[in-house]
């Protein structure tokens, strides 16, 4: 089905080397086609990978910070074992505006400020992995156990949650958890190319910051992207949810939108990030040695990206080693946009150590900002 190579002879030896290894298996197919080389004139001020992840320290918010309803790092809740969550730098963070859109989902009540959207590339192909196995038990229990998750077989336009059976639940507070684990997973395996994507149900005005906090498990060929779409083109492409990356988009078994203009896409998997802008490519680092995904399944990490107001957007990416800073050229769009929020999978299962493992296929999210 895949129609090249992930690890494809275009990368440098840096990404090649990245690219091997097992954790960054999805982002370097989804990038397989792009080169470092397109990358590295794009990069920022700044935005060259350290030699060393960028170091965390505990700061006290700013009292702007403080008096703002912006939610809480998680720390590790849906682990029972201690937390080894790293704070995230608040001193490091510029201020942004008022939280327009905080969703906690701390209550299943959440689920429902979003709309929902599943987009297979070959929808009800009998190839579709029928069935696999999703973190959490039917009784929510820790993330290594499992629960068996039905497949989707028909493309499900934006709606209710409901709408997507097995491939969205809810757990909420264990006994030994503090209310703020709560949180929501998705969960999807194909051997084509598909999307579940989210999206609140409003559009909001002058974004100024966008956090996330999402597991970095291992998985097979799937990746996370958050998108912010103006509300023209977002209705243009009759409210689809389905943004694709600018490596899949020529992709015969893909389908989606396009981004265009000041459109922003962020892509994040356990092997790196990018970011492009409408057409342009602006941004990829996976080049984040030492600071993979892990089998870790418990653990959720935050991720912000800002746009400081000055032609550059500062990414905060957390990560296992520590909190990633990246910058990346750009501002967010002016006016009224979406915030999308994708699951996206290409082949989840192809090729080792992927092939046949049918339990490591769920994002665990939670704590999703507007600013
Ligand atoms: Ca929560």
């Amino acid at each position: 089905m895949s129609p090249s190579d992930p690890t494809g002879s275009t990368v440098t030896n840096s990404s090649r080397r990245i690219a091997l290894n097992v954790g960054a298996l999805c982002v370097a197919f989804a990038l397989g086609a792009l080169t470092i080389a397109m990358v590295r004139s794009g990069f920022g001020d700044g935005a060259d990978p350290p030699s060393t992840p960028v170091a965390t320290t505990v700061a006290p918010p700013s009292p702007s910070q403080s008096s703002t309803p912006q939610s809480t790092p998680v720390s590790s809740p849906t682990s029972s074992s201690p937390t080894t969550q790293l704070p995230h730098n608040p001193s490091a963070t510029p201020v942004a505006g008022e939280v327009q859109f905080l969703a906690t989902f701390d209550t299943a009540e959440d689920l429902d400020l979003f709309e929902w959207e599943v987009r297979h590339g070959a929808p009800n192909d009998p190839s579709l992995v029928a069935s696999w196995q999703g973190d959490h038990d039917h009784n929510c229990g820790p993330p290594d156990t499992l629960r068996e998750v039905q497949q989707v077989r028909d493309d499900v336009p934006p709606g209710p949650v409901e709408n997507l059976g097995d491939l969205v639940w809810w757990c909420g507070p264990r006994p030994d958890a503090p209310t703020s684990s709560g949180h929501v997973m998705t969960s999807m395996d194909v051997t084509g190319y598909v999307h579940l994507d989210f999206s609140p149900k409003r559009r909001f005005t002058d974004v100024q910051r966008v956090c996330w906090d999402q597991n970095f498990t291992q998985v097979g060929r799937k990746w996370t992207q958050v998108t912010i779409v103006d509300e023209a083109q977002f209705q243009a492409n009759d409210g689809t949810l389905a943004y694709v990356v600018l490596g899949l988009q020529a992709d015969v078994a893909v389908v989606g939108a396009r981004t265009q203009g000041e459109a922003w896409l962020i892509n994040n998997g356990a092997g790196g990030s990018e970011v492009q802008i409408g057409q342009e490519l602006v941004y990829q680092d996976f080049d984040t040695g030492g600071l993979l995904g892990s089998q870790d399944k418990s653990r959720r990490y935050r991720n912000c990206a800002i746009d400081r107001g000055d032609g550059e957007v500062r990414l905060e990416l957390e990560r296992s080693g520590g909190t990633v800073i990246r910058i990346a050229p750009g501002s967010f769009p002016d006016g009224p946009v979406r915030v999308i929020f994708q699951d996206v999978t290409y082949d989840g299962p192809k090729g080792p150590p992927f092939e046949g493992v049918l339990e490591q296929n769920t994002w665990h999210w939670d704590n999703i900002e507007i600013s």
